[in-house]
């Protein structure tokens, strides 16, 4: 099916449906398994006309990448995890997903005017190269108003504490999507409290390996986390607001 089928099919229930979400959400739904078979076929040229139409259609960046791409790529690692796809695809739905976060953000002029709601730095976690989730996050926070210090990827302890200092961030945002490189955040945790300085700075965590084991938020020594990209703001404005120095 071509994203104009999928348009003429969905356009008739929208004009009877009452329950404007319901719609919204199977046009994402659409939308992502249309997206899913370009992944899958590594067709990156149909991946990218697929988002730049979806955008001409009026579809907002963030839904995009929230409703979208991501549940895409989650189906993609299913796949894997069921050896139904090839560690190849899997290197090129990274590839393809990249090719679409860069086409909406070409296309997201929202540069904020507003006053920066507060200070963040961040990054993934020492070993872990998942950068897609962690710049899906930055250009969230980025458009709710936080000024952003991105760190990249394999990012060590000492790097995150020095640059939170460096910057006047109260907030210490890392990324991890393998339970392997999670376990590097306690090192964050342990040097954040060995200088004294958890009244000051608080440590949000996030990425897939936290969806699938919640408990390990709390093992890693995090003071909170957002499943989504979605929820990061409101996360980190929370942490912010509980340190010494609360909101700038
Ligand atoms: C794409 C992908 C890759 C790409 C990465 C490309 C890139 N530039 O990012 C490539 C091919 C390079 C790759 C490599 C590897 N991968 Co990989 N990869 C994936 C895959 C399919 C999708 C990950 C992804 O991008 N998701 C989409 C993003 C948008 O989601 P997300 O990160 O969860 O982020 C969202 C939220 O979690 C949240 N969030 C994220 N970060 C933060 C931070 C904060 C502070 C907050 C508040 C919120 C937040 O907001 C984001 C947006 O909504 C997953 C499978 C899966 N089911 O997730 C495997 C997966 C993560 N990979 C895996 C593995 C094993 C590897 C390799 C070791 C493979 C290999 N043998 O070489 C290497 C390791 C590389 C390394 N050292 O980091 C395993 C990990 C297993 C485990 N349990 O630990 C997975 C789960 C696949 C599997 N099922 O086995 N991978």
């Amino acid at each position: 099916m071509t994203w104009n089928d999928t348009k003429l099919s969905l356009s008739s229930n929208a004009c009877c449906s009452s329950n404007r979400m319901k719609w919204i959400f199977s046009m994402h739904q659409a939308l992502s398994e249309l997206m899913l078979q370009h992944i899958i076929k590594s067709d990156r040229t149909g991946a990218v006309h697929l988002t730049e139409s979806a955008i001409s259609e009026g579809i907002p960046c963030r839904e995009l990448l929230d409703g979208v791409l991501l549940p895409a790529l989650q189906t993609c690692g299913t796949l894997w995890e069921k050896r139904e796809i090839s560690l190849a695809q899997i290197f090129m739905s990274g590839k393809i997903a990249e090719a679409v976060f860069e086409e909406c953000q070409d296309r997201q002029a929202e540069v904020s005017s507003l006053p920066p709601r507060g200070i963040i730095v961040l990054g993934n976690i020492e070993d872990d190269y998942h950068s897609l989730g962690r710049r899906i996050v930055i250009s969230f926070m980025q458009a709710a108003g936080w000024r952003v210090h991105d760190l990249g990827e394999d990012v060590t302890a000492e790097t995150f504490v020095e640059a939170a200092l460096r910057h006047g961030a109260h907030v210490i945002g890392v990324s991890a999507m393998m339970h392997s490189t999670a376990m590097n955040i306690l090192k964050v945790r342990e040097l954040i409290d060995r200088r004294g300085l958890h009244d000051q700075l608080k440590l949000a965590v996030g990425g897939a390996v936290f969806n699938w084991r919640p408990e390990l938020v709390e093992q890693v020594g995090a003071d909170g986390t957002s499943a989504s990209a979605a929820g990061a703001d409101a996360e980190c404005m929370r942490l912010q607001m509980a340190t010494e120095k609360g909101a700038p």
